[in-house]
């Protein structure tokens, strides 16, 4: 299966869920909103439901009102690719009545040293290996530094990718000061001159004060190392866990300013609204979605992309 297909399978209960409930998704809108007024609400609630929130479940529902001569379907995914722009442009895209072309976030990282943080299991280690792979085969030098020193045996986790990929790891002591391994981690970054340097760290409860205050040390021996580092701060996000991920979401964004996201195992059973009220709440872009556990199923999130496969649309042959 290619990732396209992964990722169109684990949105299928959520397409699922629009096509059901709302239905006429070929009917011109003009004729949805005189004619069925029913299927507007149950697109509305079909939007809720799949974790779009409801701040934007009601732009979406005007947009679509206002996109007179478009077919339900064409609508509502011009309305949602919208909807996954960070906020300035959504607002003036809106404002002009169509989706922008670029559809990419940025994704190579501003320096050379990012963080990866989230709570525990969402695939913050795989993900690590599925990006040192990702700048590897682009063309960049990557190091990994093994920042979880809580979790037995993950620094050897991060190790073992480390071999298979040939990226060099960094690795602490089991029980060890998190910012120790950290700052050995961006010294020899520094001193090495390599490209990219990912610093893993233990899955931590958002709501754990200690733990939260540990990652901003952290961050703060990371710039004693290097200064100016990290450049990025990226979290990692189960899209299984739907609306609690947003609030841990937002916990984590106020104890470490975060510059990216990604949503993890979105070939799971997820419902993929839940990346609106991400790009929406937090104002941070998408970096990368994940789709599989091994080093490749990392994908440059596009929300075109995305769209299209919520809707089983267009998707090109792997
Ligand atoms: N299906 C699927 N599984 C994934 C994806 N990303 C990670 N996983 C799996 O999720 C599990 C946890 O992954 P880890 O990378 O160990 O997660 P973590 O956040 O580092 O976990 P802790 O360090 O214990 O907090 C593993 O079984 C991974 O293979 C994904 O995109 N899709
Ligand atoms: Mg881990």
């Amino acid at each position: 299966m290619s990732w396209l297909e992964r990722l169109r399978d684990g949105l299928s209960k959520t397409r699922k869920q629009i096509n059901e409930t709302a239905g006429f998704l070929g009917n011109d809108v003009r004729d949805v909103f005189t004619n069925r007024l029913e299927t507007i609400e149950d697109l509305e609630y079909a939007l809720i439901a799949a974790d779009v929130g409801r701040a934007a479940t009601e732009e979406i529902l005007e947009d679509v009102r206002s996109s007179e001569g478009k077919n339900l379907q064409q609508a509502l995914m011009d309305a949602l690719v919208l909807q996954l722009e960070p906020d300035a442009r959504r607002a003036e895209f809106r404002k002009l009545g169509f989706a922008p072309d670029v559809s990419r976030s940025r994704i190579d990282p501003k320096g050379h040293v990012v963080m990866v943080i989230g709570v525990n299991g969402v695939g913050k280690t795989t993900t690590i290996a599925k990006l040192g792979q990702y700048y590897m085969t682009r063309g960049k030098s990557v190091m990994f530094a093994a920042g979880d020193t809580f979790r037995a045996a993950a620094g050897a986790q991060l190790g073992v990718w480390g071999d298979r990929l040939g990226i060099p790891v960094v690795q602490g002591i089991d029980g060890g000061d998190p910012a120790a391994v950290a700052f050995d981690g961006a010294s020899a970054r520094a001193a090495r001159g390599t490209d990219l340097l990912f610093v893993d760290t233990a899955g931590r409860l958002h709501n754990k004060h200690n733990l939260m205050e540990e990652l901003k040390k952290v961050r703060r021996v990371i710039d004693k190392a290097d200064p100016g580092e990290p450049a990025e701060v990226w979290l990692v996000l189960d899209a299984v866990t739907g609306q609690n991920g947003l609030q841990q979401a937002k916990k984590f964004h106020e104890a470490t300013p975060l510059t990216g996201v990604i949503v993890t195992k979105l070939d799971g059973t997820a419902k993929g609204g839940i990346l609106i009220p991400i790009v929406r709440e937090l104002g941070v872009p998408i970096k990368f979605i994940g789709v599989g556990e091994q080093a490749g199923d990392l994908q440059p999130f596009d929300s075109q992309e995305f769209v299209r496969a919520l809707f089983d649309v267009d998707i090109p042959k792997a």
